[in-house]
C-alpha cells in the first residue's frame, strides 16, 4: 500500500509530497522545506516511516530545502539533478533513472525550462507524477531567471508530461491560488500557457510578458540550495549554529535540550513520562485539570501547580519564566492545549505530558493522594 501525504509551506506556497511504502516503510519526501523540517521528520514518525531519500525537483529560488537538516536529522540520503550543479547531493539523477521505496518507485524525467536541472517524478504506475515548477496547476513555473527557457519548457511539457495517462494526477511544487491537484487530460486541454492549440510562439510571447517580482529570498535561497540547504557555518558535531533563511525563531536546527522533547506532527513539544521524572526537579510542572479532578482518584504529581484550562490565559503570570513548564492533564488533551496557550502568554520552555496522568500512574510513576 502507498502512503501518500502532500504537505504545504504556507509562506512561501511550496507543497512537499512525502510517498512511503507500507509493508517496508520507506519513504521518500519530494521537495521538502527548511523550516517545516521537525513538523516533517514528526510525520514520518507518527507514521511509522524511515526517510531514505529526499528528492529536489529544483534548486528552488524561494525557499531553502530542508534536505541537508534531514540528511543530518534521520539519515535520509539527497537526490537531485546532475544538471543542477548542486554539490553534496548522496546521488546525481539523470533522465530514465529510478528511486525505488520499498516495492515502489519514482521514474525520473528530466524537464528542464523554469531551470536547467528541473526533475518531473513519475510514480511507477503513472498514476501520479510531481511536477515541480515545470508545470503548474492551469499555469507554469516562471522561465525568467536560473537559466529559464521557454522552448525548452515547451518541450518538457509537451514531450514528457502531456504523454503521461489522461488521468494521471499531477501535483506541482507550488500553487499561489491553494489549489492541491490537477490531470493531465486537463491541463492538455485547459492550460492556459500551452494546452489545446496554443503554439511554442504563444507560449514564448506569453511567458516573456509575466512581469513577475523577483522571488524576495532569491539571493538567500539559491546559494544555500546549491549546497542543498547545508548552512554556511556549521558548528561541528553536526550541530547547525546558523539558519541559511537568518531567522534564528523558525530555525528548526535549535531543538529545545532541557529534556528528552519530541515535537508531534500536531505542533506540540512532547515529553515522556520517565522524561518528566529524570527532570522532575528543574521544572514547573502545571496541572490544567479542574480541582476535583486534581484532589481525586487519579491523584496528582507531586509538588504540580494547579491552574484549571479555563483559568490559564489570566492566570499564567503565575508560573515562572526561569523554569521550564510541563503541564499535565488527564490524557494529555486539554494540557496540550495549555502548551499553545502559555506560549501565547510569551513562555519559552514548554512541553506536554504524553498521556496525561493515566500514562503517569500505567507507567508505574509516583502520585500524591487518589486512589491506588
Ligand atoms: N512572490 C514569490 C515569487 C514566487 C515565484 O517567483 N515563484 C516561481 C517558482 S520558484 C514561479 O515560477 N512563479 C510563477 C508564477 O508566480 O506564476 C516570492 O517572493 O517568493
Ligand atoms: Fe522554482
Amino acid at each position: 500500500m502507498l502512503v501518500f501525504r502532500q504537505l504545504f509551506d504556507l509562506q512561501s506556497s511550496t507543497y512537499s509530497y512525502l510517498l512511503g511504502d507500507r509493508g517496508s516503510g520507506d519513504a521518500v519526501l519530494i521537495d521538502p522545506v527548511f523550516e517545516q523540517v521537525r513538523r516533517d521528520a514528526a510525520l514520518v514518525a507518527e507514521l511509522g516511516l524511515t526517510l531514505r531519500w529526499t528528492l529536489e525537483t529544483h534548486i528552488h529560488a524561494d525557499h531553502v530545502t530542508g534536505a541537508s537538516l534531514l540528511r543530518q536529522r534521520t539519515g535520509s540520503r539527497i537526490a537531485l539533478a546532475a544538471e543542477s550543479g548542486a554539490e553534496g547531493a548522496d546521488r546525481y539523477l539523470r533522465h530514465d533513472d529510478t528511486i525505488a521505496f520499498g516495492r515502489h518507485c519514482l521514474q525520473v524525467r528530466a524537464t528542464p525550462g523554469h531551470t536547467n536541472g528541473c526533475l518531473t517524478y513519475v510514480l511507477d504506475d503513472r498514476s501520479m507524477a510531481f511536477t515541480g515548477d515545470c508545470l503548474f496547476i492551469r499555469g507554469t513555473g516562471r522561465t525568467d531567471f536560473q537559466q529559464g527557457d521557454p522552448q525548452a519548457m515547451y518541450r518538457s511539457v509537451r514531450d514528457h508530461i502531456f504523454g503521461l495517462p489522461d488521468d494521471c494526477l499531477l501535483y506541482p511544487a507550488h500553487d499561489y491560488r491553494g489549489l492541491t491537484v490537477t490531470s493531465v487530460a486537463e491541463e492538455r486541454r485547459f492550460n492556459p500557457r500551452l494546452g489545446g492549440e496554443i503554439g511554442l510562439g504563444d507560449f514564448t510571447g506569453y511567458m516573456q510578458n509575466l512581469r513577475l517580482a523577483h522571488p524576495k529570498l532569491l539571493d538567500v535561497a539559491v546559494p544555500a540550495n546549491l549546497r542543498c540547504g547545508r548552512p554556511e557555518h556549521d558548528g561541528g558535531a553536526g550541530k547547525t549554529v546558523v539558519d541559511p533563511v537568518g531567522d534564528p525563531a523558525g530555525d528548526p536546527a535549535g531543538d529545545p535540550d532541557w529534556a528528552p522533547l519530541r515535537y508531534s506532527f500536531a505542533g506540540v513539544w512532547e515529553i515522556e513520562p520517565h522524561g518528566l521524572e529524570e527532570h522532575a526537579s528543574g521544572v514547573q510542572v502545571l496541572d490544567v485539570r479542574e480541582p476535583d479532578e486534581f484532589t481525586g482518584p487519579l491523584g496528582h504529581i507531586r509538588g504540580a501547580i494547579l491552574i484549571p484550562l479555563g483559568q490559564l490565559a489570566e492566570r499564567a503570570e503565575e508560573l515562572s519564566h526561569d523554569r521550564p513548564i510541563v503541564a499535565v492533564c488527564r490524557a494529555g488533551g486539554r494540557s496540550a492545549q495549555a502548551t499553545i496557550l502559555l506560549q501565547q502568554a510569551g513562555f519559552k520552555d514548554i512541553a506536554n505530558l504524553t498521556g496525561g496522568m493515566l500514562r503517569w500512574r500505567a507507567e508505574g510513576h509516583a502520585v500524591e493522594g487518589g486512589s491506588s
